[in-house]
């Protein structure tokens, strides 16, 4: 043992909570240890007594939460001997299963739908060097061929399927109590294959089993109004939203996220793509915190449920920033059309006017 307080990544942090030999060769960039951001002028713009914390997954090393699930997923890839990875993706996942992948020295195979990953998930996932299968067909295809085909080839899914993956990603949950002292009030999250709200429900219950904390929070899930099978009560089969990352009609943890909504007395519920722009927008220029679109669906169903009164005023409530607002700029530029950007003459009296005629 050193003395050394350098933070080297989640699993060493919480080896003792994670399916880890103390001989596993351990494959990280750093993830975790993501900051808890009070927010403190969305409460007031919305006229109400509650605090609002925002977990900030997108500074992980590759921009979103995926990379928590992927360092234990390759981490026990390569300890089982697996010499290449493969995943169906909205994105994110794609970009961190090729970090992680590079890291190890192992290949990473991919499967997006064209056209339809956020342009930043597409740079990263080239410059890793994952080997990239663009399907004509959507996430929910990519996820049916994945599994159909890692059964002939070798190659280890890392779809959140992989159980792995909800390991890593639980430990956001204890991140969050060992910050706050106890669990939130309530855990609002964008859902997909819902994979992360039950990991986080993980984390809270074995938070709470170790004594670590005396509560449990309410989960509650929210997902784009087109891409809505948890309000649906059934699959979807042509998902459609401009939050790309959550365009997924056939969740893969399905039955397990059903249970965290019983079991924590939460609830589901769906944002038009309007719904999640707005709240995007307000997060970044109210608070300064730029995330993804899908990410901002947890504080716009936050903010909705706290106005309406479902979530009661006094709460403390954890919303989780999935994804970084950088992943995707061309949908960032597109709802900012009425930015304050003007081109002027290179001369100081135009920068001049400029400066007196923006002065608010
Ligand atoms: C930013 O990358 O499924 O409910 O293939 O990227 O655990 O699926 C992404 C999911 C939320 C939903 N926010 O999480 C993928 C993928 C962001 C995401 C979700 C995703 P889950």
């Amino acid at each position: 043992m050193s003395n050394s307080t350098r933070y080297t990544g989640l699993i060493d942090k919480y080896r003792d909570h994670l399916p880890v030999h103390d001989d596993t060769r351990i494959i990280s960039l750093g993830e975790g240890n993501t900051p808890l951001i009070r927010l403190s002028n969305v409460p007031r713009m919305i006229g109400k007594d509650v605090d609002i914390y925002v977990k900030y997954e997108g500074l992980n090393p590759t921009g979103s939460f995926k990379d928590r699930g992927m360092t234990m997923a390759v981490t026990k890839a390569v300890e089982d001997g697996s010499k290449a990875i493969i995943c169906a993706s909205t994105g994110n996942t794609s970009a961190a299963a090729a970090a992680y992948a590079a890291r190890a020295g192992i290949t990473a195979f991919v499967l997006i739908p064209e056209g339809k990953i956020a342009m930043g998930k597409l740079a990263q996932t080239m410059m890793y060097g994952a080997v990239i299968l663009q399907i004509r067909g959507n996430f929910d295809v990519g996820m049916q061929l994945v599994k159909e085909v890692a059964e002939e080839a070798p190659v280890t899914i890392v779809n959140s399927i992989n159980p792995y993956r909800l390991q890593g990603q639980k430990t956001a949950a204890f991140e969050i109590v060992e910050e706050l002292g106890a669990a939130p009030d309530y855990h609002c999250l964008p859902v997909g294959n819902a994979g992360n709200i039950t990991a986080h429900w993980m984390g809270y219950t074995e938070s709470n089993k170790d004594g670590v904390s005396n509560n449990v929070p309410k989960m509650v899930g929210y997902q784009a109004a087109g891409a809505a099978p948890f309000m649906r009560g059934a699959m979807v089969d042509n998902p459609e939203t401009i939050a790309t990352a959550i365009r997924i009609g056939h969740p893969q943890s399905w039955d397990k996220a059903w249970n965290v909504q019983k079991e924590s007395g939460g609830w589901f519920d769906e944002l038009q793509d309007s719904e999640i722009l707005e709240a995007q927008k307000l997060l970044a220029q109210s608070e300064g915190i730029f995330c993804e679109p899908a990410s901002a669906a947890s504080l716009g169903g936050a903010i909705r449920d706290v106005r309406n009164g479902k979530i009661p005023e006094g709460s403390k409530i954890v919303c989780t920033l999935t994804g970084n607002g950088l992943k995707d700029p061309d949908t960032a530029i597109a709802q900012c059309k009425n930015a304050a950007m003007s081109t002027i003459d290179a001369t100081l009296s135009d920068v001049k006017r400029s400066i007196l005629e923006n002065m608010t």
